[in-house]
């Protein structure tokens, strides 16, 4: 089938068992992130800057992350979750964001509590927080904003991004969940997981929790599921992966001034097609 149905990221969030989401910026690696059997795309904001090799610093607009995420969620039986950076500005661009991200068949975003313009939270530079009544105003301006009950709203604080402690990360997260986040995501970039760890042995459960273990990338996913996490996005390997691969492929044709020995370590045109879903669309004009 050339056009599919997918699930709401609600859904999934609300069936009680860990949902696992892997970040993509096009619909390629959307597509390959669900065979591999990802639950979800996280439509990342690092991922889609990177892949126009433009930093993720509220860079692009808000129609060009859009653009992106809805041909993710186009190809996809799965459903994509939006990195909306900060809502793209004010209470006013958080609404008109919300009306464009679900008018285009988008079921969940999420917004962080950084002033916009915002910088990657790995970047060293400015991290600088929203006070908590300004991002709660934002966040009850994208859930007025949605127009069915099944929109999803994730509340991202970048409290411990930010070198604050587990204390205020836990305060703005009751704050966002008072304000009516659908979820909360706890952001850090230490290089264990005792920080979120420590976050979550205090989290009462009163919403769904997400993380993202970049910098902490040995915490296995049963234990992740014990410890309490609803959601958990792999934001950038494949993105990471992609390099890594197209570098060590252009370079070998360089140096080699073939391909012959890529060969069987890349995939075979056949395969491009069926991801194309070639035959299919040839159906059409049969
Ligand atoms: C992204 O993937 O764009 C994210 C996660 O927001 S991070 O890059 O860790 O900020
Ligand atoms: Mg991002």
């Amino acid at each position: 089938m050339l056009k599919r149905a997918y699930p709401s990221f609600r859904s999934l969030a609300e069936k009680g068992e860990l949902v696992r989401v892997a970040g993509a910026h096009d619909a390629l690696g959307a597509v390959l992130a669900e065979q591999a059997g990802f639950d979800a795309v996280w439509s990342s904001s690092l991922e889609v800057s990177a892949a126009r090799c433009l930093p993720d610093a509220s860079v692009l607009t808000m129609t060009e992350y859009l653009d992106a995420a809805a041909n993710m969620q186009k190809a996809l039986g799965i459903p994509v979750i939006a990195d909306c950076d900060t809502g793209y500005g004010n209470n006013l661009n958080v609404v008109h964001m919300v009306h464009e991200y679900e008018a285009a068949g988008i079921t969940a975003v999420c917004m962080e509590d950084k002033l916009f313009p915002k910088l990657n939270s790995f970047a060293s530079g400015d991290q600088t927080l929203l006070s908590t009544e300004g991002f709660c105003s934002k966040i009850r301006a994208a859930k007025d904003a949605q127009a069915t009950e099944e929109f999803f709203v994730v509340a991202r604080t970048e409290a411990l991004i930010n070198g604050l402690s587990v204390d205020v990360a836990l305060e703005r997260s009751h704050a966002y969940c008072d304000a009516g986040a659908d979820a909360v995501l706890i952001h850090s970039k230490s290089k264990t997981k005792d920080q979120v760890e420590e976050f979550l042995s205090r989290w009462d459960g009163r919403r769904p929790v997400v993380i993202v273990p970049t910098t902490y990338p040995d915490w296995h996913v049963d234990d992740i599921a014990k410890a309490g996490v609803s959601v958990v996005i792999y934001a950038n390997q494949g993105l990471r992966a992609t390099v890594a691969s197209l570098r060590e492929t252009f370079e070998s044709i360089c140096r080699h001034g073939d391909s012959t020995n890529l060969e069987d370590r890349i995939a075979a045109v056949s395969d491009v097609f069926e991801l194309q879903k070639l035959k299919e669309w040839q159906k059409l004009d049969a």
